[in-house]
């Protein structure tokens, strides 16, 4: 019954008509109604020697069988082509869908995923080939997102500035120990954007930018700068470059009388002024412990969106003498 559906489908598939006498019975019924009357069982050859005016068209009909028959042979030759063709079209599709994986990977992640932000101009939440997720802003890495106020950078301890505290998706702050982690051993340069209620904007980058680890308290070295934002944190007198970070629990400024950070968020202080993107969010101006970047926004107040953000250039591997 198979053989037979396939064969049909063969015939269809091709265009291939066969005659009406195409079966035994009808082919006897044929050659009966010629032979008139005599009486005949299918025994074609019988018919063949025993009724002359049949004989030429029983070899008409044969030859035309045989065409036939080459007929379906280059039919079914081409139908097998296709066939093939359909298969491997199959397979290729299904190979484009499936996602490859990278040999050397030994974590099996998916190929195409980026390295780092560097390697993206996805802006948001993307996924490394790491497997870590992370905030990404026009090639660069975010470490510290604030824009509503949601989360009180003022409350956070040594311990939650060392490790990272908030969400992708919401305000957060990065930690001390993975941003000495990428910058340590790598040429880094450092982004702040700024922006105000009325969605003012400024920024300030470093050309130098590096962390240190927690045995050092954490040491800024910074340098280079440029931007429209005034440059906060290294030329200004109270120059932050080359500092210790301070938190609300851990004083390592140089003022002998204040804790900075208790009172102006965590941040690399000296003194007491400079830069303090870790202060107190709010709408208000002339608020004391209010983020603040003075050469830009004198009244201590009035930043409300911030974005501190980290790029990389992976130093070469040292060649073996
Ligand atoms: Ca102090």
């Amino acid at each position: 019954m198979r053989f037979l559906l396939v064969f049909s489908f063969v015939l269809i598939a091709t265009g291939v008509e066969l005659p009406n006498t195409s079966t035994p019975n009808q082919c006897v019924h044929v050659l009966t109604s010629v032979c008139d009357g005599k009486k005949v069982d299918g025994d074609v050859s019988y018919q063949a020697t025993q009724c002359g005016g049949v004989s030429n068209e029983f070899a008409t009909f044969k030859t035309s069988v045989e065409n036939e028959m080459r007929a379906l042979t280059v039919a079914v030759r081409q139908l097998q082509d296709v066939v093939s063709l359909l298969l491997q079209n199959t397979q290729l599709i299904q190979a484009t869908a499936t996602p490859s994986i990278d040999p050397l990977n030994t974590d099996s992640t998916p190929v195409g995923l980026p390295a780092d932000c560097s390697q993206t101009t996805a802006n948001g939440i993307v996924t490394l080939r790491s497997g870590k997720r992370v905030y990404c802003s026009e090639g660069w890495l975010v470490f510290q997102f604030r824009f509503n106020g949601s989360i009180n950078f003022m409350t956070y301890t040594w311990e939650q500035f060392k490790t990272g505290f908030g969400k992708l998706d919401a305000e957060f702050w990065l930690g001390l120990d993975e941003l000495n982690e990428i910058t340590w051993e790598n040429n880094c340069r450092l982004r702040i954007d700024l922006w105000d209620f009325d969605d003012s904007h400024v920024y300030a980058e470093y050309n130098e930018f590096s962390v240190g680890n927690e045995t050092e308290f954490y040491r800024l070295r910074i340098s280079g700068y440029k931007g429209t934002a005034g440059d906060e944190m290294f030329t200004n007198s109270d120059s932050q470059n080359n500092m210790l970070f301070s938190t609300i629990d851990r004083d390592h400024d140089r003022s002998r009388y204040y804790k900075c950070a208790k009172d102006k968020g965590a941040w690399w202080f000296n003194g007491c002024s400079g830069a303090r993107l870790n202060g107190f969010w709010t709408r208000k101006a002339y608020v004391k412990s209010a983020i603040a970047w003075d050469s830009w926004k004198t009244k201590r107040g009035g930043i409300t969106r911030t974005e501190m953000k980290v790029r990389c250039d992976v130093l070469p591997t040292q060649v073996q003498n």
